[in-house]
């Protein structure tokens, strides 16, 4: 198995190159049987809220950054930019940045209607993952193509793009044998003030990232069966 080394430079305007795509085709058994594997390893994902401290391998989460970064976008613009925060004073500054704003969102800017859906959770304005954890990935969407004269140029479902690619960085976190937590402190600006992020790159999540504490609880939930998700049609 190899990745090719290759840089991206815009393709803005160039015409249709195809190449040819003829992946093996993977034999009917071998598919079901890891479906099957797969999908049980993904319902024994659970969102982690207490990290242990120890260290994790950098290479495994730079990995599945690089798998984060595979994923589909609008026109191929790929409008993602993701900051691997490894240093504790940043991870500090972070924590109590968000902490300030969850306070006043648990205080009462929520409404009872939203502290209502959240307290099965068991979450609160204490986010001790923030620093516990030994990686936060914080993913930036690029709202817009920012060139290097300042020419801007517009990104198309840069939501739905970034959207993707965090559950694709979740999944290749979990397979890999890591915790994680996608977490929306709201407002999220301190985060481009923090990582010094240029005007075009907006904060889209903060993914603390490690192994679970050794006391680690998760709340007790139970996911909808696929009769209640799909419909056949
Ligand atoms: N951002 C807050 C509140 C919160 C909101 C939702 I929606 C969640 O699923 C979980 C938490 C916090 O991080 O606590």
């Amino acid at each position: 198995m190899s990745i090719p080394m290759q840089t991206w430079t815009p393709t803005h305007g160039d015409p249709y190159r195809p190449v040819p795509y003829h992946p093996a085709r993977m034999p009917a058994q071998e598919s079901l049987t890891r479906a099957a594997e797969l999908r049980e390893r993904m319902d024994g994902r659970r969102t982690v809220r207490r990290f242990s401290t120890d260290p994790v391998p950098e290479r495994v989460v730079k990995d599945a950054i690089a798998c984060a970064a595979t994923a589909p976008s609008g026109a191929h613009q790929q409008p993602w930019t993701f900051v691997l925060v490894k240093d504790p004073a940043v991870r500090q500054r972070i924590r109590e940045a968000a902490e300030a704003e969850e306070r006043r969102s648990y205080a009462g800017r929520l409404g009872e209607e939203w502290l209502a859906a959240l307290r099965p959770l068991g979450t609160d304005e204490v986010k001790p993952h923030l620093t516990d954890a030994p990686y936060l990935i914080v993913v930036f969407q690029q709202r817009y193509w920012l060139g290097p004269d300042g020419t801007k140029r517009k990104h198309y479902y840069v939501d739905e793009s970034v959207g993707i690619a965090v559950g694709m960085l979740m999944s290749a976190l979990h397979l890999s044998g890591l915790a994680a937590l996608v977490h929306t402190p709201s407002p999220m600006r301190f985060l481009s003030e923090v990582l010094e992020r240029p005007k075009n790159e907006k904060a889209f999540a903060v993914l603390p990232v490690g192994y679970p504490a050794e006391d680690c609880e998760v709340p007790d939930l139970v996911r909808k069966s696929l009769d209640q998700v799909l419909v056949e049609f």
